[in-house]
């Protein structure tokens, strides 16, 4: 996967996905990242990149023309063609209007050969990029950024290990077994125990009793069984507690229906 990445902030890329799975991907070949400063798209002594608002109004406003200059000798398939879905490239705009990025987006982006991620900045960016030249526009979550960076940031990552060989195989082992108990698609919230679509339950590792904190006695104590039912009362009790939208979605067996009705009674009487 080629990513180019569309930013007046260039140097900022030297950091996030220099490390870990990111930068073994790119040490593999997996991902190749090219970083494009707008400014040398610009054609005055400035270095001009924005400006003032048509209609009025706080702030400054992405200039479009910079913008389609960059993209431009990049050979992208033309837009018609990659909307209806014949080229294996995406052009987004990271912006706080965008559609929420999922797991699911960040699958169907890891199908492709090619992004391009526009990094938004100021009080935004001039509406021609997102009505004729990107694809579409993705927003990280609801709350507000500075900008775009750390939003390309986050998609680069997220999309960089689902491709294949990106983890080692030990994990992708692992995510492969998750995926095959959801159903051949990797669905649902990426901090879910994917086989659920729940949260992930509580762990542990060495020592047993730290500074007075032990770990559940049941977790020790080997009873597979057990472990299994513990996990899976943790997951959703947790889930329940912090993320009661995604309960929504998910399968429940007539053990979860009782474990949950159990965990709510007790909510309420403490
Ligand atoms: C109410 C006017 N502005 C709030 C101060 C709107 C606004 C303009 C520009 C909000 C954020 C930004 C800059 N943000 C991004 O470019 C951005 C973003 C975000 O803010 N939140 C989540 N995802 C993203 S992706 C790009």
């Amino acid at each position: 996967m080629k990513a180019d990445i569309v930013t007046i902030f260039p140097d900022f890329f030297r950091g996030p996905l220099d490390y870990g799975i990111t930068r073994r991907a790119a040490e593999l070949g997996l991902v190749k990242i090219e970083v494009h400063d707008l400014r040398e798209f610009t054609h005055d002594r400035h270095r001009t990149v924005d400006d003032r608002p048509f209609g009025g109004g706080e702030g400054m406003v992405l200039k479009p023309e910079p913008i389609f200059d960059c993209l431009n000798p990049l050979g992208l398939t033309a837009r018609e063609q990659r909307l209806a879905g014949t080229a294996k490239e995406s052009v987004i705009l990271l912006s706080a209007q965008g559609e929420p990025f999922t797991q699911q987006v960040a699958a169907q982006l890891a199908r492709l050969d090619r992004l391009v991620l526009i990094c938004g900045r100021y009080e935004g960016v001039d509406e021609r990029v997102a009505e004729f030249l990107a694809d579409r526009e993705l927003s990280i979550g609801d709350y507000v950024l500075s900008g775009g960076e750390l939003a390309a940031a986050v998609v680069v990552e997220a999309v960089t290990r689902l491709l294949p060989g990106a983890l080692g195989n030990e994990a992708s082992a692992r995510q492969e077994s998750f995926t095959a108990q959801s159903g051949g698609e990797f669905i649902g919230n990426a901090s879910t125990c994917a086989s659920s679509g729940l949260l992930d339950y509580p762990h542990y590792t060495r020592p047993a009793d730290f500074r007075g904190m032990p770990v559940p006695e049941v977790l020790i104590n080997g009873n597979h069984q057990e472990i299994r039912r513990w996990r899976r009362e943790r997951a959703l009790e947790k889930t329940l507690r912090n993320r009661p939208d995604l309960i929504e979605g998910v399968a429940l067996s007539d053990e979860d229906k009782r474990i949950l009705e159990r965990i709510r009674r007790f909510n309420l009487s403490s």
